[in-house]
């Protein structure tokens, strides 16, 4: 490969690079990859997108090549290898040169003298700084993650189009601006304090966020690195962005049906058969197409939950991970799947730890991990002993990856009690009384898709996983899971009525009645990192209530958003696709929001 159409990539198999490929190549370019510090040489233009921790990555750059395809870190720790020119040193050699370069995220903080991170661990040092944690103590919570402004400060092509728009973070660690390194920072993110954002010196850039996630934005960001010349292609935004906006998050339940095809389903309070003779589960589409069409309507996220994940093994699951694939070509917005990460030894007593099945969601375009049921015997354990074992899923998930990458989902079910003090486990006094006039509740974990309930409540497991290394928490409601069905109601009386067989499954069943505001402040109370509110939107009201009476970081939803596939697919295909267009629910909870001033990413016009 040579050439202007080529882009040479310095990727050490640690974490999720697929979806800057897909993004090189989407925008119409050819990858080289790394293997020995020469091709790092003779790169035209080099896109460094830093994954995982700092020391393994500088580990890798202390090496002369490494083993391509990696799977797990372990090749990290190879030692020290008779010196050849290395890839670090082949690095600072090119940047030295004034040659095109792109760092991305640990990509942007290498370059710099040090790191804290499990350091302090000598960086490139490139630039004068060393890099540090963010600061919970001062009220935001760690990891940063999101949608943010950026303030430019100096002149940089790659951001000519981000102006008002926000870009994707998600990091713990940052470097500081200071008078020994003005010289390098073209823009800056407040968040608590302000930190760097970017930086730019000639031809050599190198970004704190995500431009490969960040949607038309981003990709506009890569698109004039890789062709300097090129014009705006990207309308300005219909908002001015000015702090980390709330996330909407679009959820996709995906299993199995019985014909074996993979599908999109959704239950009411977890159950996702019909209720028919057939008894089917229930069918909303593909998980692909679906995924696509929430990107284009503007969902800051997508989650992919692999519900029967936790009795199927996920390796097994072939489809999946293709679903994964086939997704993160098309879309720039980070992906999380959960479902079945732990430990598993397969028929022929093949032991997989919970780290591989991790590093194959990761390597096939997942941006981050939900751990379920794992998370809940493991902070069980850990609540009981007080050891960390180091061993679990979450623990190792997250050494290895960093605890950006690891969500813990919960699928708590709501208890009601008369009096308090019934419960050993966190209790709160309750905004609607309970059916026997009940003032109390606690909030009883669940595992197995709520199958089985444990004796730990949702705010000892959320103190425990944060401690644990999570980084994110994923708040569901069994009590609130489902659909609205006021809402099908009134669309079912406006359109007509043989559009769709199912009504009568909707009238019966559903919730859609608002996020469980009381367990969600419980819960983003008792922890530091960002919470996602999940279960129970059913209207967009719903999304400013729970981001104005609560902490939430990012509200999720699945219901709301899979209403016109539900309601509309047994309509003929040219009214199913009018009602598509007629319908954009992200879009309008979006609106909505902006509306009542929550600040929200909005797609470029
Ligand atoms: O235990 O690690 O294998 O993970 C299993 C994962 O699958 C967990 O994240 C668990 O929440 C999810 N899951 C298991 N069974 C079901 C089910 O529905 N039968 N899905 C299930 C739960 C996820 C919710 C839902 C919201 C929003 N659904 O996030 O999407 O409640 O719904 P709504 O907006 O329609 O109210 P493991």
């Amino acid at each position: 490969l040579a050439g202007e159409s080529v882009v040479t990539l310095l990727d050490y198999g640690a974490g999720n690079v697929r979806s800057v490929r897909n993004a090189i190549r989407h925008l119409g370019y050819d990858i080289k990859d790394v293997n020995t510090p020469e091709d790092i040489l003779n790169a035209n233009r080099l896109i460094f997108p830093g994954v995982g921790a700092f020391a393994p990555a500088m580990d890798v750059l202390n090496l002369n090549g490494w083993v391509p395809n990696a799977n797990s870190l372990e090749f990290f720790s190879a030692g020290p290898l008779p010196h050849q020119f290395l890839l670090g040193e082949a690095l600072i050699e090119y940047i030295k040169s004034d040659r095109p370069f792109l760092g991305i995220c640990l990509g942007l903080q290498l370059l710099f003298e040090s790191s804290e991170e499990n350091g302090p661990v000598k960086g490139l040092g490139l630039i004068p700084g060393v890099v540090g944690r963010f600061d919970s103590s001062i009220g935001f919570r760690v990891p940063h993650i999101g949608w943010h402004a950026l303030k430019i400060v100096k002149d940089s092509e790659i951001l000519d189009d981000v102006g008002d728009c926000h870009v994707y973070f998600v990091h713990s660690y940052r470097a500081m601006p200071s008078d020994d390194n003005k010289e390098w920072i073209s823009s800056v993110c407040n968040y608590g304090e302000d930190f760097i954002a970017s930086i730019r010196r000639g031809n050599v850039h190198a970004v704190q966020f995500h431009p490969e996630k960040s949607g038309d934005v981003g990709l506009s960001v890569l698109r004039r690195f890789l062709q300097p010349t090129s014009t705006a292609t990207r309308k300005a935004s219909s908002q001015k962005a000015s702090k980390l906006a709330k996330r909407v998050i679009a959820c996709l339940d995906v299993r199995t049906n019985d014909k074996g095809d993979l599908v999109v389903t959704k239950g009411d309070q977890y159950d996702v058969r019909e209720h028919t003779k057939e008894n089917e589960v229930r069918n909303l589409g593909k998980p692909v197409e679906l995924a696509q069409q929430y990107y284009k309507d503007g969902a800051d996220e997508v989650s992919f939950l692999n519900i029967t994940g936790f009795r199927d093994f996920p390796l097994g699951d072939l489809p999946m991970l293709q679903v994964l694939r086939y997704t993160s070509e098309n879309v720039f917005v980070p992906l999380t799947v959960g479902g079945g990460i732990r430990d598993f030894t397969d028929a022929n007593g093949r032991h997989y730890s919970s780290l591989e099945v991790a590093s194959e969601y990761f390597r096939s375009g997942a941006d981050k991990v939900s751990i379920g049921s794992d998370a809940v015997y493991a902070a069980e354990e850990y609540i009981r002993t007080g050891v960390k074992t180091g061993k679990t899923s979450l623990e190792q998930i997250s050494r290895v990856y960093g605890n950006q990458a690891v969500v813990v989902s919960i699928d708590p079910r709501r208890v009601y009690l008369k009096n308090p003090d019934d419960v050993e486990f966190k209790t709160i006094r309750v905004t609607n009384p309970g059916p026997n006039g009940e003032e109390y509740a606690w909030y009883q974990c669940t595992v197995n898709g709520g199958r089985e309930g444990r004796p730990i409540g949702a705010y000892e497991l959320a103190k425990a996983v944060e401690e644990l290394g999570a980084g994110e928490i994923l708040l569901n409601c069994i009590d609130c899971d489902g659909e609205n069905e006021l809402y099908c109601f009134q669309v079912t009386c406006l359109l007509v009525p043989q559009l769709f067989s199912g009504i009568n499954d909707f009238l019966l069943s559903g919730q859609g009645k608002g996020f469980d505001l009381d367990l969600i402040q419980l819960v983003s109370d008792a922890v530091s990192i960002p919470v996602i509110a999940s279960s129970g939107a059913g209207a967009v009201e719903h999304f400013s209530d729970v981001f104005k009476k609560t902490n939430a970081s990012a509200a999720l939803a699945a219901g709301i958003f899979h209403r016109k596939e539900v309601l509309f697919s047994s309509a003929s295909p040219q009214l199913f696709q009018f009602l598509m267009e007629f319908m954009i629910p992200i879009r309008s909870v979006k609106e909505h929001l902006l509306k009542e001033g929550v600040e929200v990413r909005m797609l470029t016009a």
